[in-house]
């Protein structure tokens, strides 16, 4: 078969945000919208496109088999020697993450909007990752974008089909050249590398109990996203778990209807059953399966800040980390400072980067970085360069095996070595562009204003002394890249900070995040509500940045 160029027309915002370009299934629907996309994305690959390999699979959403459809024909025609699909076009990003590295591919094209809805009138996205298996840089974002802006055609095969439907692997002749894919098992490849990370005999037998000890009972939740496939796998077959504690393990096209985000308020479901239910531990999902969230009996919720505080005290307890030495420790800027605290006890390096997975992968690329999180429900190590959320189960399931205590005592107990950070996020969906980027705007000139180092700020008796501030930049410490104007951070002398930023994952509108870390280290108020530890900073902050009159939003969207 030969290959065709079609003329096509440029559509303006194709920009990658925080993961990839992130839009309406309707917008993709658009006419050349997605060959465009996935054209610019190739075409930036320069000299490597001839002959590459890449990776294909998305997390099972509305609209992934149509895209997957489409790049084989333009990876075809662009001269592309190999793709490797998932089967039924599914594959989770931690999966893309693994596969581009054991197969050694020049990158991968993931087809996700991760935790945002799916169906014909949800989101969708398209997102590259390098050969290191992580999301691609700024700068290669930056080129996608330029390439989009002038893009004249694409060339493309329209008479190539192939059934994604079964593993096989098909050749066809493009312009006298074999282009060849390989349509694999969605979670081969990702379960074996988990097996070979974690002690998976003291995994079973803490979840099948013994002779002294009862079964540690678990519920899994996948919000219909692709974890289901990956989880079915691990848990019932290697792990022995019954499948009635495996729920939604159906990837849907539309995730049933759910916001498959696994935070307190659009996983209720899995909170509620675990309040009231015989488990000791929960854990679930987001749309493509990077994102966990971990609870413990009585839904005892661990932030993801202290989820990576907790591992990476106890890092030395996981095989993979036995073997491959604890490197550093990282987080991302708006995440809770736990982590820092280990670090310094343990004498382990530890970075601060922006937001967002691809700031993580030069320092482990580097040799820098052994584990790291984000806020949002991240946590992943170097086995990939994704954040990974059945990874991130399975730390917590090999941890509470080898410390031989529930979820809740492994926090008490930490808290009583290192103190608490108090965290909570708050985020305003969807407000107006204009009146988001106005409210940020007034928040910078007013902390830049000389005399506002210094001052105190006081809510009903309490006081906050700012230290420091700055909207926050960053330099990579391995390749120099430069970063800025990644967050309005308000620093306190007492190690408390408000944290601003915009999203950038976002469809519509703004999405506006507030961010409030506060450290305590009397044990008096460790058990107590985040909330009302917070409500001194949370109304400092809400006061300071005119948040309500800006926005019109007396409250939050989801508080986290
Ligand atoms: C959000 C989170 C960020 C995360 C990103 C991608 O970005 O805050 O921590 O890395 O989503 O996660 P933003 O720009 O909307 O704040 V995923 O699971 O959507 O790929
Ligand atoms: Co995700």
């Amino acid at each position: 078969v030969r290959s065709l160029t079609v003329n096509t027309r440029i559509y303006e915002g194709q920009k990658p945000g925080t993961s990839g370009l992130r839009k309406a299934v309707k917008v993709f629907q658009q006419e050349h919208y997605t060959e465009n996309f996935v054209q610019a994305t190739l075409h930036a690959l320069g000299d490597q496109l001839t002959g590459c390999t890449l990776v294909v699979g998305g997390d099972g959403r509305f609209y992934v088999k149509e895209a997957v459809t489409r790049i084989i024909r333009i990876a075809a025609a662009n001269g592309v020697r190999k793709l490797i699909v998932g089967q039924n076009g599914i594959l989770s990003t931690p999966a893309v993450s693994t596969i581009i590295r054991k197969y050694k591919t020049q990158g991968g094209i993931v087809l996700t909007a991760s935790h945002n809805p799916g169906g014909p009138d949800a989101d969708f996205g398209i997102k590259f990752n390098c050969d290191n298996g992580g999301p691609a840089p700024d700068n290669v974002t930056n080129k996608i974008y330029e390439i989009t802006k002038t893009l004249q055609s694409y060339k493309i095969i329209p008479d190539i089909s192939i059934d994604i439907d079964k593993v096989q692997s098909v050749s066809i002749e493009v312009d006298g050249r074999p282009f060849i894919i390989d349509i694999i098992d969605s979670v081969k490849d990702y379960v074996e590398l988990m097996k070979e990370i974690f002690d998976f005999a003291s995994i079973r037998k803490l979840l099948q109990g013994s002779a002294d000890k009862p079964a540690f009972k678990i519920l899994i939740n996948s919000m219909n996203g692709v974890t289901g496939p990956y989880v079915k796998q691990i848990f019932s077959t290697e792990l022995g778990i019954d499948e009635t504690s495996l729920v939604n393990i159906k990837p849907l096209e539309d995730f049933g209807g759910l916001h498959p985000d696994p935070n307190l308020t659009y996983a209720k479901d899995l909170v509620n059953a675990i309040k009231e239910g015989p488990y000791d531990f929960g854990a679930a999902f987001d749309g493509d399966g990077d994102r966990n969230m971990i609870l413990g009996k009585k839904a005892f919720f661990v932030t993801p800040s202290d989820s990576l505080a907790v591992l990476a005290a106890n890092l030395k307890l996981i095989p993979y980390f036995q073997k491959t030495g604890v490197k550093g420790y990282a987080r991302s800027m708006p995440t809770a400072a736990a982590v820092d605290r280990v670090a310094v006890k343990n004498g382990v390096k530890f970075f601060e980067v922006p937001t967002g997975w691809k700031y993580f992968g030069n320092l482990m690329d580097a040799g820098n970085l052994s584990l790291c999180g984000e806020e949002s429900f991240g946590t992943g190590s170097d086995h990939i360069r994704e954040k990974d959320g059945v990874w991130a189960c399975l730390a917590w399931l090999n941890v509470i095996a080898g410390l031989g205590k529930s979820v809740e005592n492994i926090l008490l107990d930490h808290w009583k070595v290192y103190g608490r950070n108090f965290f909570t996020r708050y985020d305003y969906e969807n407000c107006d562009s204009a009146c988001a980027d106005k409210m940020m705007q007034s928040i910078e000139t007013l902390i830049e204003k000389p005399d506002f180092i210094g001052r105190q700020l006081q809510y009903e008796g309490k006081e906050y002394i700012v230290k420091q501030v700055d909207n926050y930049s960053y330099t990579d410490s391995v390749d120099g890249s430069k970063a800025t104007k990644q967050g309005l951070r308000i620093l306190f002398a007492d190690g408390s900070r408000i944290v601003f930023r915009l999203s950038g994952t976002g469809s519509s509108g703004a999405t506006i995040r507030m961010y409030i870390d506060s450290y305590e280290n009397d044990p008096v108020t460790f058990e107590k509500d985040a909330q009302l530890i917070l409500k001194p900073l949370i109304n400092i902050a809400l006061k300071l940045s005119e948040l309500c009159q800006h926005t019109g939003r007396k409250a939050p969207t989801v508080i986290t």
